[in-house]
């Protein structure tokens, strides 16, 4: 989450400084399906469930792309020579590490910047990684990657820039693209971009990674609610909604929602009041599962090609390596 300045006013009423957030909340809860950005799950408590959400049993994408990178950073980076490692939606940067220890072992590791829009997150993410990384340049961003990378003026190459945890597949298509091509235009000659996607599989095993036994992801889910009540001061009640993940087999998406289970009025300071019906629902994310064919898309639209993609075919997850097209 942007790191909203708030002001204390003469009156009980905190001012809001983020118009930005009201005004998309605004658009999202009028349309007809409702829709707000999983952008705002990330405050810190959303953060740290989705940090124990990649340690559930039944969500593989994490320990599969941890897995991926093992295998593979070691020599890649060795190939590439990398100097610099930009991460787009860097989290706790967990997976990261393999990249900068491989990197490290080229004796070439010169920089990462950790761009993110949850600020506090990042900052702790950041602190440590310097403590960690002796000698690494860490540039921590905090930005909105749906609108810019705010990157650096100055950035040692070859760099990589990387994707990971299928965290593409929260955006739709256009905005995947968008996001590709804005990847692309900082790219230089002898820069690489690495993305991580979660691929399209038996749907039982995609739909129990979004509604684990523990009901962690149903936490992370209302958790939202609790970030527009924090921020903008609203009255969601989280325990009148309910989680509801999906597979959807068009678009190949998992969506989730958070289902009214009431007739109710929400109140959101500054909006006319928002009414939901009984069973009405607020989608939250989609998470879209992709194949080559999908990828090889997207990337061409964007400016980029697949330069390798080490498969394995029982793997459920994809690392995908691009380069300029
Ligand atoms: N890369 C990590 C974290 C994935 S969780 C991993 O693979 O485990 C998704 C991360 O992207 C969160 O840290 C979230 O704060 C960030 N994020 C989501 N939407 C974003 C946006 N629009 N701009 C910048 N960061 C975003
Ligand atoms: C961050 N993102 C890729 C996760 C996903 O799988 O789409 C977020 C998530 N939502 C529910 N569980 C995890």
């Amino acid at each position: 989450m942007p790191n909203l300045a708030r002001t204390r006013s003469s009156g009980p009423v905190e001012r809001i400084q983020n118009p930005g957030m009201l005004a998309e909340v605004a658009a999202g809860l009028s349309s007809p399906q409702k829709e707000l950005s999983p952008k705002f799950f990330y405050d810190q408590r959303g953060s740290e469930l989705f940090e124990a959400i990649t340690r559930l049993p039944e969500y593989y994408p994490t320990r599969t792309e941890r897995a991926l990178l093992a295998g593979w950073m070691p020599e890649l980076m060795r190939q590439l020579g990398t100097r610099t490692l930009i991460e787009l939606g860097a989290g706790n940067a967990e997976k990261s590490r393999i990249i900068l220890d491989a990197m490290r072992a080229t004796g070439l590791a010169e920089m990462y910047v950790p761009i993110d829009v949850s600020g506090t997150f990042l900052s702790q993410t950041a602190a440590q990684l310097r403590r960690e990384y002796p000698g690494l340049t860490v540039e921590p961003a905090v930005a909105d990657i749906s609108i810019e990378l705010n990157l650096p003026r100055h950035l040692p190459r070859p760099a990589l820039f990387a994707f990971l945890g299928s965290t593409i597949g929260n955006f739709y298509p256009p905005a995947a693209i968008r996001l590709l091509a804005r990847v692309r235009a900082a790219m230089e000659p002898g820069d690489r971009f690495l993305l991580g996607v979660d691929l399209r599989k038996d749907i039982a095993r995609i739909e129990a990674a979004y509604n684990d036994s523990q009901g962690l992801t149903a936490e992370f889910n209302r958790n939202m609610l609790l970030v527009l009540n924090h921020e903008l001061g609203a009255d969601f009640d989280p325990d009148a909604f309910a989680h509801r993940a999906f597979y959807d087999t068009v678009t190949h998406r998992i969506e989730m929602h958070l289902v009214s289970t009431r007739a109710q009025v929400v109140e959101i300071p500054g909006l006319e009041p928002i009414p939901l019906a009984a069973g009405e629902s607020i989608r939250t994310e989609i998470s879209t599962k992709y194949d080559r064919d999908s990828v090889a898309a997207c990337f061409a639209a964007a400016g980029l090609r697949i330069e390798a993609w080490p498969r394995d075919p029982l793997t459920p997850f994809g690392l995908v390596l691009g380069v300029r097209a």
